[in-house]
């Protein structure tokens, strides 16, 4: 399942083997094919913990008709094939995208998808980081039969007005059929229905079904109280249903108003981690359990949000961050370019595909109260800025009901304040500079505010200092646990204790593996200012930022 709960009662799933024959395409691989459970990543296969290339992975399955293929994610090149034929392409981890072959006969098939994670010129965003960009089907796989038309998407914006919550439900039709049909559906969100209006379908269109819905008795979702409601589009192609389209959503608003951002007119005070989708040896195929372990951890912790740093996360972690109320800022895949980077032939057709593909997927959870992108690239030269413009100006067209952000390196001279609905920094006082945290953070929201910043919400999206899980010593020396809940405390104090931010992402919820290149900045290759190791144990820091989280 690609998400916690059912997204179909009337689409027809069919099952297929979690057991994939995987075959490397290139040197340094496995001598012969393995048997590998998906989702998982090449880096959990012994043998591949640092291979780089292409690699194939095939599934023997029975079905036919109309088939689609849905794939949670794959990292990060993905080439699908039914049975040699080529059906879809796809480049990027962290978005779902699918494959559809029509009028399979009956029988027995194989899918194989070809993954490749090596760096290079067809590759604008993964690129050697700070993090790890595995390879492999890293997220879930569905197999769907379809009749002659689909609901591609089901988005559903909810709206105080007038003190009642209106919903404005919309599902996305796709026809594969050869003639013009007429199309109706079912909407639904809350207790509310209604039939919208029919349509004719033109042959191999796509058409839009839409409805708005008084929800007069709805709670609203709040991370006390995160309230969830189902949504749903029952899809009738000439009078007869033929297919479904299951959500849920949650009944709230996010405006910023002057400094502040409000959830249902409430203020807003951030207290977060950020996390990447990393866990000890299986990678970013993170299975849900973890991904619940996680949200328990930072809850017991005392944060209330959760930055998904670099990239859009899994579905079903957003399901369950819906479900535990804990705020979620998403970002489009993009860390750390230079303007060069930026200016690479195919980054700005891979960053908004992913930008595109990442609001059409996850426009409905309540939990995300704002996106972000670009992570530390080229805000300075107006080049740097024009990009981070049309970013933010994409991500406002395509869900003008979020504000957007995007956390910038710690350097006077932005072009982007003034773009921003929230300004975010990343800071590192005490750790890659001796600087007073107090200090500095005052001085950060100073110079944000001379730099167009002035009287929106600052958020310091990224504060933190290396620990190796371990290393105990009287001295605090860098790398200890001692000094980094040394620094942690300081910095949360000047970060919460200052009235002009609004929040803060600590750097961050657990260790990380990063790229070689990192070595020398990196003890172990790993990106260590986790407050737990990649394993999850806690350092020293896990404490000392729950009693400091408990101050605010
Ligand atoms: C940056 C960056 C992170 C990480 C961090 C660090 O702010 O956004 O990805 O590299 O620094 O650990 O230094």
């Amino acid at each position: 399942m690609l998400r916690l709960f059912r997204e179909h009662e009337i689409r027809r799933e069919l099952s297929l083997s979690p057991l994939w024959t995987l075959t490397t395409m290139d040197e340094g691989g496995l001598a012969a094919p393995v048997q590998v459970a998906v989702p998982s990543v090449l880096e959990s296969v012994p043998g591949l913990v640092a291979y780089k290339g292409r690699a194939a992975y095939e599934n023997a399955f029975t079905g036919g008709g109309t088939l689609r293929f849905v794939f949670g994610g794959v990292s990060f090149m993905a080439k699908v094939y039914l049975d040699g034929a080529l059906l879809a392409e796809h480049y990027g981890a962290y978005t779902a995208f699918d494959a559809i072959a029509e009028n399979v006969p009956q029988g027995r098939h194989v899918l194989r998808v070809e993954v490749d994670n090596r760096y290079g010129e067809a590759s604008a965003l993964h690129v050697e980081n700070d993090y790890y960009s595995y390879g492999g089907i890293n997220r879930p796989v569905a197999l769907e039969q379809l009749g002659s038309a689909y609901i591609t998407r089901l988005a559903v914006v909810p709206r105080l007005e007038d003190g009642v919550w209106v919903a404005d439900v919309q599902a996305d039709v796709r026809s594969l059929s050869d003639e013009d049909v007429t199309i109706s559906a079912v909407l639904r969100a809350a207790d509310e229905g209604t039939q919208a209006l029919p349509q004719t379908l033109p042959a191999r269109g796509c058409a839009t079904l839409g409805a708005r819905l008084t929800l007069a008795d709805a709670t609203p979702w709040s991370p006390a109280s995160p309230v969830l409601y189902g949504v749903s589009a029952v899809l009738a192609v000439n009078g007869r249903e033929e297919d479904d389209l299951r959500d849920r959503f949650g009944c709230r608003e996010v405006r910023v108003e002057g400094n502040r951002i409000l959830l249902n007119g409430e203020p807003l005070r951030i207290k977060g981690f950020n996390r990447h989708e990393d866990y000890g040896s299986l990678g970013s195929a993170v299975p849900a359990e973890v991904m619940a372990r996680d949200l328990q951890q930072m809850r017991d912790i005392g944060a209330n949000a959760v930055r998904t740093c670099h990239y859009p996360n899994d579905p079903r972690f957003l399901d369950l961050c819906d479900e535990m109320g804990m705020l979620v800022w998403e970002e489009s895949h993009a860390r750390g370019l230079t303007l060069a980077q930026m200016q690479h032939p195919l980054f700005k057709e891979q960053t908004e595909l992913c930008v595109r593909e990442m609001i059409a997927q996850h426009i409905n959870h309540p939990s995300i109260f704002i996106w972000g992108c670009l992570n530390e690239c080229d805000d300075i030269t107006p080049e740097g800025a024009a990009i981070y413009r049309w970013n933010l100006n994409l991500l406002r067209e395509l869900d003008p009901s979020r504000p957007v952000t995007a956390a910038l390196l710690d350097r006077k001279g932005s072009l982007i304040f003034g773009d921003c609905d929230v300004c975010s920094v990343n800071l590192y006082p005490l750790w890659y500079h001796p600087t007073d945290p107090a200090v500095h953070v005052e001085n950060m929201a100073q110079y944000v505010a001379a730099c167009g910043g002035a009287g929106k919400p600052v958020i310091v999206s990224e504060i933190g200092a290396g620990a190796i899980y371990g290393y105990r010593d009287p001295g605090a020396m860098k790398w200890t646990e001692e000094r980094q809940a040394q620094i942690l405390a300081r910095q949360i104090d000047a970060v919460l204790g200052n009235p002009a931010c609004t929040g803060i992402f600590l750097w961050q919820f657990a260790d990380v593996r990063v790229d070689e290149s990192w070595f020398d900045k990196r003890p172990g290759c790993v990106n260590n200012k986790g407050v737990v190791d990649r394993w999850r144990r806690p350092k020293l820091s896990y404490q000392k930022v729950k009693e400091c989280f408990a101050k605010y």
